[in-house]
């Protein structure tokens, strides 16, 4: 049987320190860092802009929600959908701490350190590379961005990115979007504001 030395742990260990080293603000190493699979009683979404709200997952089901169609690919090329997404507009949750403005970007991250950022036109729904179902590239309907808890009618699941994850939205069905910006476990959303 082949051994392995001592190098994949030294890899591991090195990966974890650098993941933990580019989170951007110490609000990421929050102490939900291991959310149990079920259990989201003691979870909040934390949204930084002007001011700064904290939801939990109940409150988020009580705000006014949206549905739309999501598809998304991965880097690899894995296509996973089209969901009925359901969950809360990001440009709803912004406006509840100020909203945003042209130039200013939206950070949105989750517990193991992943980050990716919008743009103000994101946030209005434009600015996204789309595909169709055959991974062509096509010109970008209308789109949104939503912080999804449910995918077809079903609470997401942990490998989801449960309880909350990023769902790029289209009335259109067959609408593809690139996985890299579906953030799963997202828990701290922040505006980062034009520095002029
Ligand atoms: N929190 C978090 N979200 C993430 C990632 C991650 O590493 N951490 N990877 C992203 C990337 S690069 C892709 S392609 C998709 C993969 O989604 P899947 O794990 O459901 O296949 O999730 C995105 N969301
Ligand atoms: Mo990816």
């Amino acid at each position: 049987m082949r051994r392995e030395g001592p190098g994949i742990l030294i890899l591991l260990i090195l990966f974890c320190y650098c993941a933990g080293c580019s989170s951007p603000t110490s609000t990421l190493s929050s102490s939900n860092a291991t959310i149990p699979a079920d259990d989201y009683s003691h979870w909040v979404l934390k949204v930084n802009g002007t001011t700064h709200k904290e939801y939990t997952l109940d409150e988020l089901r009580k705000l006014p929600s949206t549905t739309g169609y999501g598809f998304a690919v991965s880097t690899v090329g894995i296509k996973y959908g089209p969901y009925v997404c359901k969950g809360v507009l990001l440009s709803d949750l912004l406006e509840q701490v100020g909203g945003i403005s042209k130039g200013d970007h939206v950070w949105i991250s989750a517990p193991d350190g992943y980050v990716w950022v919008f743009d103000y036109d994101q946030v209005q729904g434009t600015g996204f590379i789309t595909f169709n179902e055959s991974l062509k590239e096509i010109p970008p309907p209308p789109l949104r961005i939503l912080l999804a808890y449910e995918f077809n009618d079903t609470p997401l699941t942990y490998n989801d990115g449960a309880p909350l994850r990023v769902a790029i939205i289209s009335d259109e069905k067959g609408i593809v979007t690139e996985g890299s910006a579906w953030v799963k476990w997202v828990n701290n959303i922040e505006i980062h504001r034009n520095p002029q």
